[in-house]
């Protein structure tokens, strides 16, 4: 006979919601892959890779309330815009630069926007974001929109910016409904975390700020959730800002265009890569009889096939016609974000 497992804290999430974080999670992966895949088969020029990211995301959407939250992601955030509700269609047509892209073709790859979903245009400029998300904030709270919050990512690079602590202190001063969520995987590029702060804590610094501050295992998708939704709640109902940090790990090269020998060991990726957050969840979910491993088998070939037939989907439709580089540049009919 099995052992009796502890019971564990599901922090209110129902079995379908744990099942739909992995399958977020799973989705991610496969996408990625894929993302890799068409770069080095010439089909597309860049792709990101989030891989080590997947628990933080999928906690962090679920504690999203689609159609009266804001989120302000980077350019890391496959996972959370697809727990949002993006589509892997969406994705496709974004690597595959379309005309039939929400930005018509000419946004950089991974830089997602849905008015609808109420996900924000991606920034590349490191740090960029937070401050866009404190203006969204401003604007929710100037206009009184009650139960309405903010969140903004960024890696732990971004937090050396200037920018990062002008949003961070604007926030704090104006007691503002925003959360910024630091996914720290160790790495700007090349860059380590001991030559990018003097201590290796992103969280400890909102008490510099007076707002609160919490740290996470990113390898946890349950924490992540129960920290982001404690701190959004704490937005949404007048309590101000929260700084988080989830601690995870980049196992892959920083997009298709680096090559991560070149300043990490395999020793270093091999040894995080036992903690792969992915596999992890599969094992604690069948340990925990919420699902079984045929369950999980059939997750797996249904984001394949929504992989694949996004893939072929996409590839099949138009690039957005030369004369389109002129629109919806200085004037004429137009929405932001669409
Ligand atoms: C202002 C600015 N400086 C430099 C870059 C080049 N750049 C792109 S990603 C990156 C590393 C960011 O690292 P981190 O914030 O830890 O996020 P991660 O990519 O690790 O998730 C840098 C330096 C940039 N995009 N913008
Ligand atoms: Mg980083």
């Amino acid at each position: 006979m099995r052992p009796e497992l502890a019971p564990f804290e599901r922090h209110g999430l129902s079995d379908g919601q744990l099942a739909a974080m992995l399958r977020t999670m799973l989705l991610q992966r496969t996408l990625e892959s894929r993302g890799f895949q068409l770069n080095r088969q010439g089909k597309i020029p860049f792709a990101s890779a989030s891989e080590g990211h997947e628990a933080v995301q999928a906690g962090a959407a679920m504690a999203f309330r689609r159609g009266h939250d804001i989120l302000v992601p980077y350019y890391r955030d496959l996972g959370l815009a697809l727990g949002i509700g993006l589509t892997a269609y969406d994705v496709l047509l974004s690597l595959f630069a379309r005309a039939a892209d929400r930005s018509g073709g000419r946004q950089f790859p991974h830089h997602y926007a849905a008015r609808a979903l109420g996900l924000q245009t991606i920034s590349s400029l490191i740090a960029a974001q937070t401050c866009h998300a404190v203006g969204a904030a401003c604007a929710v709270k100037l206009r009184r929109e009650a139960g309405r919050a903010v969140l903004t990512t960024f890696g732990d690079g971004a937090t050396s910016e200037g920018e990062w602590h002008e949003a961070v202190n604007f926030a704090a001063v104006a007691k503002l409904p925003v959360v910024f969520l630091c996914e720290n995987n160790e790495w700007a590029i090349s860059t380590p975390l001991s030559k990018q702060m003097g201590q290796p804590d992103v969280y400890k610094r909102a008490a510099g700020y007076g707002i609160p501050g919490a740290v996470v295992d990113g390898f946890d998708p349950i924490a992540c959730y129960a920290a982001v939704a404690e701190a959004m709640e704490r937005a949404r109902s007048g309590g101000g800002p929260t700084l988080l940090e989830a601690k995870c790990y980049r196992f892959l090269s920083h997009t298709t265009d680096d090559d991560d020998r070149t300043y990490r060991t395999r020793e270093e990726v091999a040894e995080r890569r036992k903690d792969d957050p992915v596999p992890k969840f599969e094992r604690f979910l069948i340990a925990r009889g919420i699902l079984t491993q045929t369950d999980i088998e059939a997750l797996k070939s249904s984001v394949l096939a929504e992989t694949n037939e996004a893939t072929d989907r996409a590839e099949a439709m138009p690039y957005p016609p030369p004369a389109a580089a002129f629109e919806n540049l200085y004037e004429g009919p137009w929405e932001p974000w669409q």
